[in-house]
């Protein structure tokens, strides 16, 4: 379904909603016990998300912040007029501000959401923002193959910020780049950022902050549970626990169990031991050469990266 208004439109996919139940018991019938990352992401999850960008330990959003705004010009030059600019999980209005202002002659903008009213509203307001940017939003679920709406321009750039690639396991990411490959022509561009392999103690500090935040956006996820699939989760009884996996290259996010305990979610119950943990979130570092390799089996290759002075975050300008 297509709706038009002013210079927005619509277009839903009716992103297949999967069971929120299902898949948390599912993960937690799982040896070791596991949920999807996902899920971090409900209202009070996207605002801790949003005060983790802030905090002085993470580093990610800053860095990427300040790339974009040192090389917004040359990008804009790399992608040129009359392009299309097309984002997966439009969530950080921030960044595509910068990009918008930069490439003055874009044709359309396409943000790709699952989550439908989030996407809706944004897009209402960078139309009211930018009233003469053709703004073409797509709910649905951009790890899936989707056939994008008809777009009336010269080239195609995908953008991929965030560093949500490291969310993925390697083969994932593979597939990725390959749906993202199917949207694109050749010629087109693919600019992402990812976030690079640095000294543990920096990585450590940036998920374990002062204040506490990530370690509440972690365990929200059992306040979320309780409170969406009347589970019981003895909030008092579980901390967060997060560490630099070496060998797979990943930070991981766990939440662990302080006693041993049962918890019923609906008609199930579940047993966890002292110890046990839950498997939350993967956030992989990339090496630029080992990305750029992940990148080309999907046919990209890397035109230009970008990173800052510490080397600690990258952005990266691909052609297919
Ligand atoms: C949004 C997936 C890029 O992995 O750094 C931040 C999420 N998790 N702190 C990341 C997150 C803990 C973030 N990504």
């Amino acid at each position: 379904m297509t709706t038009v208004r002013h210079a927005i439109q619509f277009t839903d996919h009716g992103a297949v909603q999967s069971s929120f139940l299902t898949e948390v018991l599912k993960g937690l019938k799982r040896e070791p016990k596991t949920l999807p990352a996902k899920f971090l992401y409900d209202e009070r999850g996207s605002e801790l998300f949003e005060e983790i960008t802030n905090l002085t330990e993470y580093y990610p959003t800053r860095t990427e912040i300040a790339i974009l705004e040192r090389v917004k010009h040359e990008l804009a030059l790399l992608i040129g007029p009359e392009a299309a600019l097309i984002e997966f999980g439009s969530g950080s209005s921030r960044k595509i501000q910068i990009l918008l202002q930069a490439l003055k002659d874009l044709t359309v903008y396409v943000p790709i959401d699952i989550s439908k009213e989030f996407l809706y509203a944004s897009s209402l307001k960078l139309g009211h923002d930018y009233p003469s940017l053709h703004i073409h939003a797509v709910a649905g679920d951009y790890t899936a193959p989707m056939t994008l709406p008809e777009l009336n321009c010269r080239k195609k750039a995908a953008f991929f910020p965030g560093s949500t690639i490291g969310n993925f396991e390697p083969h994932e990411a593979g597939a990725f780049f390959d749906t993202v490959a199917a949207m694109l022509e050749k010629g087109d561009g693919f600019l992402i950022g990812v976030d690079l392999k640095k000294d543990i103690r920096i990585l450590n500090a940036a998920y374990n902050d002062a204040r506490g935040i990530t370690a509440e956006f972690n365990l929200n996820i059992l306040k979320r549970m309780n409170r969406e699939l009347s589970a019981d989760f003895d909030l008092e009884a579980y901390r967060h626990h997060a560490f630099y996996n070496e060998a797979k290259g990943r930070m991981e996010m766990h939440i662990i169990s302080q006693k041993d305990q049962k918890v019923t979610i609906q008609s199930e119950e579940i047993a966890i031991q002292k110890g046990e943990t839950i498997h939350t979130e993967n956030s992989y570092k990339y090496e630029v050469e080992d990305f750029h390799n992940l990148a080309s089996k999907s046919g990209f290759t890397a035109q230009k990266f970008w990173t800052d002075e510490k080397r600690l975050f990258s952005l990266h300008y691909l052609e297919l």
